[in-house]
């Protein structure tokens, strides 16, 4: 099977909170290769572009804010079934819930607004991952 890629951020939350170590600890621990990691700001064309499958819903105008809030790190990383291997890593999308042993169930919760801040962001699928590495990466 050929090595794949994935887009994986350490949203602003994560940044904020210096858990971007811990969080490339159980990356690499994990065995994936990081191919390129960079700080970013990400402005509101950006992030319209990285989110465009979510516009319309009530949470987006929110999510887009946070998301603004501070830099993330952006990571491209690779390895053999990364897309789905490293969302098993993040956990479920509420972070309330999302199991023990995982990014989200170990780091995260809810501070009162909603499941925005989950820490991570990983790509859902091949199209995807081309897509946002595409968007973050150039
Ligand atoms: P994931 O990040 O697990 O792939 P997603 O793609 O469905 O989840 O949503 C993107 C982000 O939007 C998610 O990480 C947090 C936020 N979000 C999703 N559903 C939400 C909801 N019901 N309320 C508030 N924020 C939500
Ligand atoms: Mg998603």
């Amino acid at each position: 099977m050929p090595t794949e890629e994935t887009l994986v951020l350490v949203k602003p939350d994560g940044v904020a909170r210096g858990l971007t170590g811990a969080i490339l600890a159980r990356i690499e621990a994990k065995g994936y290769a990081l191919v390129d990691i960079r700080l970013v700001e990400a402005d509101r064309e950006l992030l319209e572009q990285h989110y465009a499958e979510h516009a319309g819903k009530p949470f987006y105008e929110p999510l887009l804010e946070f998301m603004q809030s501070g830099p993330s790190v952006a990571i491209r990383l690779a390895g053999n079934r990364v897309i789905e291997g490293f969302r098993s890593l993040a956990g479920t999308t509420d972070p309330t819930t999302a199991a023990p042993g995982t990014i989200r169930g170990d780091f995260g919760r809810d501070w009162g607004l909603a499941v925005q801040q989950n820490l991570v962001h990983g790509s859902d699928s091949p199209e995807s991952a081309a897509r946002e590495l595409q968007i973050w990466f150039g």
